[in-house]
């Protein structure tokens, strides 16, 4: 490692639970905000049962165990990278281990085993990347997640990006080594050429073209190995390198600390189109111009548009009320959903949805009364929770003002 990348790690890297490392600290929701502050963190922690039974040791080393993965999981359909027609994971298999550089990602295996009526799980999410409100919302209606299967040959990549609309991602290595180049958020500028477009793949970036990306950049270069989990910010740019063959469990996520961020990237992203294509608001008419703005939004970004945010935000304030009420009643609470986690994810619903509100785009769309109602009830709990909070401070009687 050399100077640059070995101070750079040192400031934005933390890693825990290795060789000579701290031992991972007990979750706290203290400890949970030091670590996921915008910084890349690495935890020592193999998921189970994956681990053990997707693996063989081969020479001291961990090899994906074929016959056990053809057995378990070879008539499912995948569709791997580059490929044009989809194949059953068994042919996948073959064509891996026959060392053809093929590359399965974003492969929804536990949704597909839920819907298959296999409930044998192969992991459980640890809790340092347990408090998820993308998946949570998503499984309210189960035909969408973001948990994914990643598996490919050793050479094999996922080429520079940063991760769909800003959201966190956490990747937890089974076997193989992934190399990840990252690029803190203040960089970003210089991964693009004079048009604005960014780079493809960093290992063919002409210096011509992407001037500003050999002269300025410090990528931070991580090695994980099996056994790792990193966790990945939002914001950074990252590609990653599979050395060996390699399989991985990940998860895109998001709460309370980066919401604003994926608000504040569709809130730009909208801005961008709605400028690109201003001019053709009048002869479109506002009925028309402002759904194809959003169709344009939802294009970009996975399918998140406003409508989603307003479901998600509605969803959450719901969430978020119900476990004020069940309060001290709760017989086990996860520390992410204690009374404070609680009372931080409200403040920040109630400030998304009142940004939301006024943007041009809530004209258009009348709340109704309930979602009305359910947003003056949470409104009410933030404020009085922030007068609680206060006379505690000042020792001023509760009672007297709640
Ligand atoms: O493992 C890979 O190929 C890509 C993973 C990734 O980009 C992520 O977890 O954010
Ligand atoms: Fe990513």
């Amino acid at each position: 490692m050399d100077r640059a990348n070995s101070q750079a790690e040192s400031e934005y890297v933390i890693r825990f639970g290795g060789p000579g490392q701290p031992s991972i600290p007990r979750y706290t929701r203290y400890n949970d905000n030091c670590i996921q502050h915008d910084r890349i963190c690495i935890l020592t922690f193999p998921l189970q049962p994956a681990s053990e039974k997707w693996t063989v040791l081969d020479n001291q080393k961990r090899r994906p165990n074929y016959p056990y993965l053809r057995a378990r999981y070879g008539h499912h359909v995948v569709q791997p990278t580059g490929r044009t027609e989809p194949m059953r994971f068994e042919e996948f298999l073959n064509s891996m281990e026959a060392g053809e550089e093929i590359y399965l990602r974003d492969w929804h295996l536990l949704r597909e085993c839920q819907k298959e009526g296999d409930e044998e799980s192969f992991y459980t999410t640890p809790q340092w990347v347990a408090d998820d409100w993308l998946n949570a919302y998503l499984d309210t209606d189960g035909d969408d997640d973001y948990r994914f299967v990643y598996m490919g040959a050793s050479g094999t990549c996922t080429t520079l990006h940063v991760d769909v609309f800003n959201s966190f991602s956490w990747s937890a290595n089974i076997c193989g080594i992934k190399k990840w180049t990252f690029f803190p958020p203040f960089q970003s500028a210089y991964l693009t050429n004079a048009r604005g477009d960014t780079i493809a793949d960093i290992r063919t970036a002409s210096p011509t073209e992407f001037p500003a990306f050999h002269m300025h950049t410090t990528p931070i270069i991580i090695y994980q190995r099996p056994g790792e989990l990193v966790f990945v910010p939002s914001r950074w740019y990252h590609q990653v390198e599979n050395i060996g063959e390699t399989i991985s469990i990940n998860h895109n996520w998001c709460n309370a600390r980066n919401i604003d961020t994926i608000f504040e990237n569709l809130e730009t992203d909208l801005a961008y189109i709605r400028n690109a294509i201003g001019e053709h608001r009048i002869e479109m008419g506002e009925d028309e111009w402002d759904p194809h703005c959003q169709m344009m939004l939802r294009a970009n970004n996975a399918g998140f548009g406003y409508e989603m945010l307003w479901d998600f935000l509605v969803f959450h304030a719901g969430r978020l009320l119900m476990l004020k009420d069940q309060g001290r009643h709760r017989s086990s609470v996860p520390p992410w959903e204690d009374e404070d986690a609680v009372a931080d994810g409200m403040k920040k619903v109630t400030a998304l949805w009142a940004r939301l509100m006024k943007d041009e785009w809530a004209a258009l769309h009348p709340t109704s009364d309930e979602h009305l109602a359910l947003f003056r009830r949470l409104e009410y709990e933030v404020l009085t929770q922030d007068q609680r909070r206060s006379a505690a401070l000042t020792g001023t009687d509760c009672e007297l003002l709640c």
